[in-house]
């Protein structure tokens, strides 16, 4: 049994029990009431799922598995996805043997590479993403188990199995479709020996700029989850529900990761810089930012990587990236265009009732990071992320397939429920 799945065995009879107790103890106790405004206005606030993977508290930001980033900004993501898994840190041998284990299992099926460069060349990277995950579904240990009528109880193991592969795999998908869509020369192959970071950028083919692996592994740390409710998580829990297999819930969930106002915030951020940046000469003034987050406004458009479901302050993770930039690229013009900006979009964001978080997201400064770094093409950007919120989103199936969380099915109700309810 591999450290992994021994450790997982020990705690998920913990974790079984635990729910049990807290079910006989209180589970007819109210987590949350719904108003009609919840429901007309995307389930905000509605306290109805179990995530214990991370929390995202509206005034601190992520905190995984009780710790929160700013604590984790130094790990691998090797590191982060053992805890995510398991609820702990590894200890250096358990680091170790899990690290092998993820570097044992990063070999890419060759019809993958076929069916993405047989795809049409103005396909979008994500798209590209989707297809060879899903195109890998036969791969699912979990669907063999299933199909041969495996007990519920061990569903776990093989979606464990599929994840670690996901998950292992990523990197070396994510860097071909880099290379492939944007013509980078041929797919350069992984090298069995390099850790999740190391082998990503090598495979990318920018493995001799300075600084750029220590960029993309706090990147793969701090998008790796964001508790349970964002779109992409709640995609990947509601098909994984249905017992669906990981492949068919990854690619769903990142299929909701591939929206403006999720995952593709990044890019609208950076493209949206660029453009002032053009049309100012430069770094706009104080006085030119408020005029133009002023326009954007008026024209019933979103100001990208400013706002938030969730949170009420900074995002922790745009604070990561901006430490980051500070210490390695202080007097770049387009980071210096996100630090004032920085300066001046919340105060006018404030000034807009209706707006309840005007302070930035993480989507608000990465763009410009891996441009800085020489990743210039925008509409990649979002597959990174997804390399990283695969740590979460894979962590949250094992769990949710360990503590036997059911099939998701909310009630919805008519027009005509609610002009009843209010007449
Ligand atoms: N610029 C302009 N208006 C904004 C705004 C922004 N950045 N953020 C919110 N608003 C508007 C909303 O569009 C909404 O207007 P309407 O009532 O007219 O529809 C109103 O303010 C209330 O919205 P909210 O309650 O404050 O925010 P929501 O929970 O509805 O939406 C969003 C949260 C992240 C979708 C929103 O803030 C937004 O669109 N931001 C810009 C896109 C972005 O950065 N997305 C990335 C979010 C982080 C993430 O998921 N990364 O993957």
């Amino acid at each position: 049994m591999s450290v992994i799945s021994e450790k997982l065995s020990k705690k998920i009879d913990v974790w079984r029990q635990e729910a049990r107790e807290l079910l006989s103890k209180g589970g007819s106790r109210v987590l949350s009431e719904v108003t009609v405004a919840q429901a007309y206005g995307g389930m905000r606030g509605v306290r109805a799922l179990i995530c214990d993977t991370s929390r995202v508290p509206q005034d601190e930001g992520l905190i995984v598995r009780g710790m929160h980033l700013s604590k984790l900004v130094d790990k691998t993501p090797e590191e982060i996805y053992f805890l995510l898994l398991t609820g702990d840190l590894p200890a250096k041998d358990e680091l170790y043997s899990f690290s092998n284990d993820l570097k044992s299992r990063k070999q890419v099926p060759g019809y993958v590479w076929d069916l993405l460069k047989a795809m049409p060349k103005d396909s979008h990277p994500m798209a590209m993403l989707n297809t060879a995950i899903l195109v890998m579904q036969k791969e699912s240990l979990f669907a063999v188990e299933y199909s041969i009528g495996i007990h519920k109880d061990d569903h776990w193991k093989s979606s464990l199995e599929d994840a670690l592969n996901l998950v292992a795999r990523l990197p070396a998908i994510a860097a071909g479709i880099y290379r492939l869509k944007f013509k980078k020369g041929d797919i350069i192959p992984s090298d069995p020996a390099m850790d999740l970071t190391g082998d990503y950028v090598h495979m990318l083919g920018v493995s001799d700029v300075p600084d750029f692996k220590d960029l993309m592994r706090l990147y793969l740390v701090a998008h790796c989850d964001h508790e349970g409710g964002n779109v992409s998580a709640l995609a990947n829990q509601v098909i994984s529900s249905s017992l669906a297999d990981m492949y068919y819930s990854l690619s769903g969930a990142f299929g909701g990761l591939a929206g403006p106002l999720h995952g593709l915030a990044n890019q609208e951020s950076l493209k949206w810089i660029l453009e002032i940046m053009e049309k100012y000469g430069g770094t706009p003034s104080i006085e030119q930012i408020k005029k133009i987050v002023a326009e954007i406004i008026s024209s019933g458009k979103v100001i990208p990587g400013y706002g938030h479901a969730v949170l009420r302050v900074t995002d922790p993770r745009f604070n990561a990236f901006l430490d980051f930039g500070k210490k390695h690229f202080p007097n770049d013009p387009i980071f210096l265009t996100v630090a004032r900006l920085y300066e001046v979009v919340p105060g006018e964001l404030k000034k807009i009732e209706k707006i309840k978080n005007p302070w930035p997201n993480v989507d608000a400064v990465t763009g410009a990071i891996l441009y800085y770094y020489g990743l210039k093409e925008f509409s990649y950007y979002t597959v990174v992320f997804a390399v990283s919120r695969s740590l979460g989103l894979t962590a949250q199936t094992v769990i949710n397939r360990a503590v036997l969380t059911p099939i998701l099915r909310p009630k919805s109700v008519s027009t005509q429920f609610i002009k009843d309810l209010l007449s």
